[in-house]
């Protein structure tokens, strides 16, 4: 009746930037991530047949009922495969290095479907714990499994799961985050993509840009070539980031420090220096490289960005049991 997942967040290489279908979470498009150690979130969820409702708490703090949609997408959908109507108890911690803007809905979805199934008695395979991730937000369902990861948008509901490319990195592709800004982001992923969707003119071209990366990405990672991973993962960005500025409204998660850091990145790329970034939907920048250019590199982001705010990440494992 009990039971406490831990699940790693990813940064996506080829992004996910727009559903198909809003109630099951099925993306328009394939994409690959990387699972990434220091961020992770540790999720308890024990069943309690006097409750009346399910319960949620977050760092320790209730969450209002009204707050609690897409947990409760999840929680529905254990009671619906389980055919039990028994309601929970939920204990949810973030663990990010600093309170910046990483804490991610795909850690916690993927620990709470890891931690809910469990505690419910449903014996689930990781594929159909990346099925019961999804449910609760479409990053989530990539953070069931360690390393790179493929989340593939499949036809329907059996067919859109995530797997393993490569579990346990043979080499050394790292990740910097340059923490820029910790406010709260005035357009919530959800919301961004779905505009970019219905009102982007470049959408139809999006997706034949991702099916694209998704070939190249995975070449260059069994060729284990990462600037050719980085350069991938770079122009894709910036391709989903286009789609935000071209939406009707028009808008854009890039501040000014953000375009600082892309600057600062090309120039050490015109010097010949192996590094490359990412920007999810929001300010912060994630730049990867070799793990052997670590030292050089957050040298030379620390001349201009505060180094309290650099966090190296390593690849992650998959969603395990506490
Ligand atoms: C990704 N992002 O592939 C993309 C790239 C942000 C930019 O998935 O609506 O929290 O819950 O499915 O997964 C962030 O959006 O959105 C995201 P929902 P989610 O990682």
């Amino acid at each position: 009746m009990k039971a406490t997942a831990r699940a790693h967040t990813n940064i996506a290489l080829v992004k996910y930037w727009g559903k198909r279908d809003a109630q099951l979470i099925l993306p328009q498009t394939d994409s690959l991530s990387l699972t990434l150690d220091p961020f992770y979130t540790d999720t308890t969820v024990e069943f309690d047949p006097e409750l009346t409702q399910d319960q949620l708490f977050i760092d320790e703090k209730a969450v209002p009922a009204d707050k609690m949609g897409k947990v409760e997408r999840v929680m529905d959908t254990i009671r619906d495969w389980k055919k039990q109507s028994i309601f929970a108890r939920i204990h949810s911690t973030n663990h990010v290095p600093i309170s910046a803007g990483l804490a991610s809905s795909a850690s916690a979805f993927a620990a709470l479907a890891a931690a809910g199934a469990k505690a419910s008695g449903l014996n689930l395979s990781r594929r159909d714990l990346s099925r019961l991730a999804r449910r609760g937000s479409g990053s989530a369902t990539r953070s069931i499994f360690g390393g790179l990861v493929e989340w593939h948008r499949g036809q329907d509901d059996q067919s859109s799961y995530a797997e393993p490319i490569m579990e346990k990195l043979d080499f050394g592709l790292e990740m910097i985050a340059i923490l820029v800004d910790t406010s709260a982001k005035k357009v919530s992923s959800r919301g961004g993509m779905q505009l970019s969707v219905e009102t982007s003119p470049f959408y139809p071209a999006w997706k034949e840009v991702v099916k694209h990366d998704m070939t190249s990405m995975k070449q260059a990672i069994a060729s284990h070539d990462i600037p050719a991973i980085g350069h991938i993962a770079q122009e894709n960005t910036l391709r989903m980031h286009a789609l935000t500025l071209s939406a009707d409204p028009g808008f854009t998660y890039f501040d000014g420090d953000t375009l600082r850091a892309i600057h600062l990145i090309d120039d050490l790329q015109a010097e010949g220096i192996n590094c490359y970034y990412t920007m999810d939907a929001g300010p912060n920048v994630k730049v990867l490289y070799d793990r052997h250019d670590r030292k050089l590199i957050l040298q030379r982001l620390g001349q201009v960005f505060d180094p309290a705010r650099l966090v190296v990440a390593t690849a992650g494992p998959g969603v395990y049991y506490l």
